[in-house]
């Protein structure tokens, strides 16, 4: 009988690249997708052009739904916690887009760039703290003074990418050695990111801070910094834009 993974996911994009590395083992494994409620399902069917499930962690049904019919489990940016029910009965393996222990949590390339701390990706076991299970392989990225949230989290992902193409065979078969963390790290939150995001026009920095501060919060198109115009009260959105000489 083929060993049945379950892929976990609320990043559609991620999703559908790594669905073809793991399709190169479809002859050994059977996959199978699925959602967290608050991710639109119909998205990734689109996408995927696969069957997709949708599976709620905090509902006791899901859970033993998945304990019961799957052999291991793969989160790709799962923003649903993982209740220990699951993980003490069914192998549970994370990819985060962070250089464990030193970026565990919310977008941490954005930590990294404010905190000028190392940064990278994340191969693990899950177990009941946020990003802190054994390392099963982790890579660093180079981080420039050039880069902004989203030049930093693309090199991120495409080393996601690479760790999950060069070490796929074993953490399906599970044959991998890991290792524990060698300290707690540093966590950050969602609500550390909304924190962040709130320029105060009254705070004193360095330019090199300040600067800083805006590289990590601009992202694309995502409204993230900005300050409380006094006059208007209104929000005024901020963002940076970095080129050299050439
Ligand atoms: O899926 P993901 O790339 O990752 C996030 C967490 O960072 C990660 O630690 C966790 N394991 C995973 C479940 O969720 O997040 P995303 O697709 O929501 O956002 C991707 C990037 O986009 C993020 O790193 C920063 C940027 N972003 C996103 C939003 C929604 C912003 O800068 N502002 C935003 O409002």
């Amino acid at each position: 009988m083929k060993k049945k993974i379950l892929i976990i996911s609320d990043n559609v994009l991620l999703c559908s690249e790594l669905k073809k590395i793991f399709f190169e083992y479809k002859h050994k494994y059977v996959f199978s997708f699925s959602v967290s409620p608050h991710s639109n399902v119909n998205n990734f069917m689109k996408e995927l052009n696969e069957k997709v499930y949708v599976f709620n962690l905090k509902d006791e049904n899901d859970v033993q739904n998945i304990v019961l019919n799957y052999n291991l489990v793969l989160s790709i940016h799962c923003k649903q916690l993982f209740p220990k029910e699951l993980f003490n009965s069914v192998k549970c393996i994370n990819i985060h887009p962070g250089y464990n222990p030193i970026n565990r949590g919310w977008y941490p390339q954005v930590f990294a760039i404010i905190n000028n701390r190392e940064v990278g990706a994340t191969i693990h076991e899950i177990d009941e703290e946020i990003d802190h299970g054994s390392i099963i392989v982790r890579g660093l990225v180079e981080k420039e003074i050039l880069d902004t949230s989203k030049t930093l989290y693309d090199k991120i992902v495409r080393k996601e990418i690479e760790l999950v193409r060069d070490n796929l065979e074993i953490i399906l078969d599970e044959s991998y050695t890991a290792f524990s963390p060698e300290e707690k790290g540093y966590l950050h939150l969602k609500k550390d990111f909304k924190d962040l995001c709130q320029l105060d026009l009254n705070e004193i920095s360095t330019t090199f801070e300040f600067i800083n501060k805006l590289r990590a919060l601009s992202h694309g198109d995502f409204k993230n910094a900005y300050f409380i115009d006094p006059v208007s009260k209104k929000k005024i959105f901020v963002s940076i834009d970095l080129k050299t000489e050439f």
